[in-house]
Parts: C-alpha cells; structure tokens; sequence
C-alpha cells in the first residue's frame, strides 16, 4: 500500500462510523442500498419508480412482504448524511408522469431514505429503513485503480486502446503518446495536451455507436468541479520501468498526478461510500451494447468483469476483516427490457447471465450472492404479434422519442408504432465470444443491424384503486433479492 498510515486511520473512522451504524440497526433493520451503472443506464429512472411503487402500494406480485399485505406504507425522511445531495425524487416523478419526459441526465451522488413500516410474519410491527445511495458507474470503475501503480495503469490502458475498434478511435491519442519521451522534463503544456488528447478518446468511445463500457479514469468523463485540476491533467506514457522515475521528469509529473487523482477522488469515494453500502444493484444497458455490435458487448463483458474484481479490491485494500466492504448481495439487472418483446426477457437475463459467469471466472466473488434479472423499472410499451407476409412477429408498441428514425420515418414523439427490435437468441453464445458476428450499428447502418432498440417515451400512468401507478417489469424481483430476506 502506498500510504500505510492514512490507511489505519481511515480504518479507524470506518470502524468508528461502522460502530454506530451497528448500534442504531440493532432495533430496526437498516439497509443501504447502492445503485449504480454507467451513465445512462436507468439509475435515475430505477430509483423513482421504486420509490413511487412503494409509497403509492403498487403492485409488487413477487416482493413477498408486498404480495401478502404485510406492508403498512411507505414514507420518506430526511437523509442521513448532511454533506450528500438529496435525490430529487419529486421533481423527476413530475417530469416523468406529468410531462411524460424521462429525468435529466445527473452526474453526482446523492441519496434518499425511505421508511417502510411493515408486519413481521410473526406480527410485530417494524420499520426497515431503506437508504438509497445512486452513484455513477464511472466511480465504481475507477476502484481497481487503488491496487494499481501508474506504470501498471500506463501499460493497460495503452493495451486497452490498441484493442480492435479501439485502435481506430484512439489513434490520435496513441500516436501523441508515442511522440513523448517519459524522462523528458515536466511540462504542463504536455500534460495538458496528453490529458485531452486522451479524454477525447474515452469520450469517443462511450457514443451510442460504439458504446464501450470500460473507462476509466471516470472523472475524465464526469469531471464535476475537479474540471481542470492538476488530479485530472494526467495520462498514460510508454515508460515501463517499475521504479520512482527522476525527479522533474514528464514521467514524475505524470506519476504524482496519477497518485493524487487516487487520494483525492478514489479513497473518499471508496471510504465515505462504497465501503459503507449493505446491499449493491448494478444496472447494465445490455440492449445498448447489442445495438452497437460484437465488440461493444466484448468490451461490457470486461466492464462486468472490472466491477466484479471492485468488490474483491475492496476485500483486500482493508486488511482487516471488521471494516471490509459489507456488500453481501449484488443484483446485476439488464435495464429497460420494455424494448423487448417478453418472450425475449429470459434470453436477456441468460446473455447477462453467461457474461458474468465469464467474468466471475477471473474475479473471485465468495461471499457475494448474486442474482440477474432482465427488468423495465418504467415499462413504455405494449405487446402484439404483428403479421408480415406469412410470419407472425412478436412486436412491441410504444411511442418513440422525438428524433429516432426507423426506416426513413422520422419520429415526433407523439405517435405510436408498432416495433420489431429483432429476437434475442435462445443460446448466448450466438452473441458473445471472440466469434460472435452479428450485426450492430457500429459497423454498418442502422437498417442492416440485428438489433434495433429505439428510445421510447414513458408511458402513460396505470390506475390501481384509484391511484396511479407506474407500470414495471420485474422490478418487484430485484426488490425481493435487495430487501425482501429484512422484512421477514
Ligand atoms: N424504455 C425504457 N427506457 C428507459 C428505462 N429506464 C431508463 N430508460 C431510458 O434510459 C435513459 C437513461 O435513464 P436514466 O435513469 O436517466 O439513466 P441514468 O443512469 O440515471 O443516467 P445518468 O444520470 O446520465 O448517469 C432515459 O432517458 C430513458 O430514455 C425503462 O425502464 N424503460
Ligand atoms: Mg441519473
């Protein structure tokens, strides 16, 4: 470990903290519940229609508390923690169901706790207290980076880029960082060049074309009020030498930011978050990267992989067994499965499935439960078989955005259609692994890809005894996994 001593002292407030959480959930059950995923991926969206299910007694078939009227109500309260922003539960429920717009696009933590006074199934009455904690993906990617040295981090993403798409994309950055000499003095021209040079690559990568999963530094792409600072104007070098490199070098300068971008952003987060959370659901938008193509799901299959191997790092970062990340149940969940037909929901969740079995391979994950479930926290479409030629297609009907173009027609937003997004195959395999050749949009247009999964608008509100509520798939499984085993 590079820092030794800050190390026991963090340990000690963790244990401190951990302490007095402890006491206060030795009455009530206490969860924290982390959500998380890259960006866009249904973080904002996930969270408000599980708060608005909850408080407004929607239907929770499979959420047995739910299902056997055990829950009394739900209610929020004030947050624990000062310092973090609040969720914005109430202004993205009213953009959802009054103007039907989906939320904004958040970029920072912030968090929500939700009171649920339920029957125990012996009768007692109880209150589990549910803390809401939604952060970006892009945070939780930048963990391993704690077990890494810069030399380590250099040669990786230097690797990383030179990986099939990815080479072409990075080509200006690559060909910049071959141009430097590491032992060369520092300057901050340099850096700054280098660190742009390099954030337009990762930007890049993350388009809709391409949608490429693993980036970090998260920063680069989310830099909050960092934007600037000597913690974020770094980048890799060829400089392979394990060693401290001489003092005033381009490599020094490099090394030192690289260490600083670790105690400045990644620690804080590791300590006054992620270390704390009970409970972890991490979204994936598995149909965003079955639109862009092969390598796109490649390259999520090793973002799957890095998360996974975050919870290890965890483990091992915190020697001590007391003050270890407590996450003992993570949900991987492949978000808005409305953009498919249901007979295709299972094959959604065995693609996730097999991708995280892959995964687990590389990354221990004893201790963990884990469970996938293919879910549309707000579902946007209906169901139909429509008939084309001598074929019946299982189709989906909804209202796509304003902007999306299907077949030449171009979308105002108002009207309905009836889709074919293409049928997920029955064996995973067909869509993963070096071989896999379907067609996705990275490579061709739009007509000629396999899949086509288009943004639709939210849905008009359900009724339910009189109340409206928002329709959901699965949703109600996710929430058994994450919370049902504490409302026994
Ligand atoms: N059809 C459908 N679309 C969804 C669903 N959830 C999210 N979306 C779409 O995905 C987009 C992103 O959802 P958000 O909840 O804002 O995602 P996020 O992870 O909070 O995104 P950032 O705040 O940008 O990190 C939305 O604008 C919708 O277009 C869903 O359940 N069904
Ligand atoms: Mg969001």
């Amino acid at each position: 470990m590079a820092h030794p001593f800050a190390d026991i002292l963090a340990e000690a407030r963790l244990a401190g903290r951990a302490l007095v959480e402890f006491g206060q959930g030795l009455f009530e059950p206490t969860i924290r519940l982390g959500v998380t995923g890259l960006s866009r991926s249904g973080k904002t969206v996930f969270i408000t229609a599980l708060v608005h299910g909850l408080t407004r007694g929607g239907r929770f078939p499979v959420l047995e508390a739910s299902a056997r009227g055990r829950i009394a109500r739900a209610r929020l309260a004030p947050q624990p923690d000062d310092a973090v922003p609040r969720f914005d539960y109430e202004g993205h429920v009213r953009v959802l169901t009054t103007e039907r717009r989906w939320p904004q696009s958040t970029d920072r933590i912030s968090e929500l706790r939700l009171l649920i006074d339920y029957q125990s199934q012996r009768g007692a009455s109880r209150t589990l207290t549910l803390d809401i904690v939604d952060y970006p993906g892009e945070w939780l990617n930048d963990l391993p980076l704690l077990a890494k040295s810069y030399q380590q981090w250099s040669a990786e993403s230097l690797a990383l880029s030179a990986q099939a798409q990815r080479t072409e994309i990075a080509a200006p950055w690559r060909a910049y960082v071959a141009s430097l000499d590491p032992l060369a003095g520092e300057d901050e021209q340099v850096a700054l060049k280098a660190a742009g040079l390099f954030t337009d690559y990762l930007k890049a990568c993350r388009n809709e074309r391409y949608a490429m999963s693993l980036l970090p530094p998260g920063r680069f792409l989310m830099p909050g009020d960092l934007a600037g600072s000597p913690a974020l104007t770094f980048a890799p070098l060829i400089y392979q030498d394990e060693g401290v490199p001489p003092a005033g070098s381009l490599a020094a300068m490099m090394r030192r930011r690289y260490e600083s971008y670790k105690d400045v952003v990644v620690r804080p987060f590791f300590e006054d978050h992620f270390a704390r959370l009970d409970r972890q659901i991490i979204l994936v938008d598995a149909l965003a990267a079955l639109n862009a193509g092969p390598d796109a799901v490649r390259d999520l299959e090793s973002a799957l992989a890095s998360v996974l191997e975050c919870f290890r790092v965890g483990r091992k970062t915190f020697a001590s067994t007391l003050f270890r990340p407590r996450v003992d149940r993570i949900v991987f969940a492949a978000t808005k499965a409305d953009q498919l037909h249901h007979s295709s929901h299972e094959r959604l969740e065995a693609i996730l499935a097999r991708m995280l079995e892959r995964a687990a391979a590389r990354a221990s994950t004893a201790g963990v439960g884990i469970d996938v479930v293919a879910l549309a926290a707000v579902r946007a479409t209906r169901e139909a078989r429509v008939r084309r030629g001598r074929e019946e297609l299982p189709c989906i009907i909804g209202v796509p955005a304003a902007g999306e173009v299907v077949g030449g027609e171009v979308f105002d937003g108002t009207s309905e259609a009836a889709m074919f997004p293409g049928d997920l195959p029955e064996d995973p395999s067909a869509v993963l692994g070096a071989a896999s050749t379907f067609r996705g949009l990275a490579t061709g247009s739009p007509q000629d890809a396999d899949f086509r999964f288009l943004r639709l608008r939210p849905p008009k509100l359900d009724q339910l005894d009189g109340r409206a509520v928002l329709p959901h798939i699965r949703l109600d499984r996710a929430l058994q996994f994450l919370i049902g085993d504490q409302m026994r």
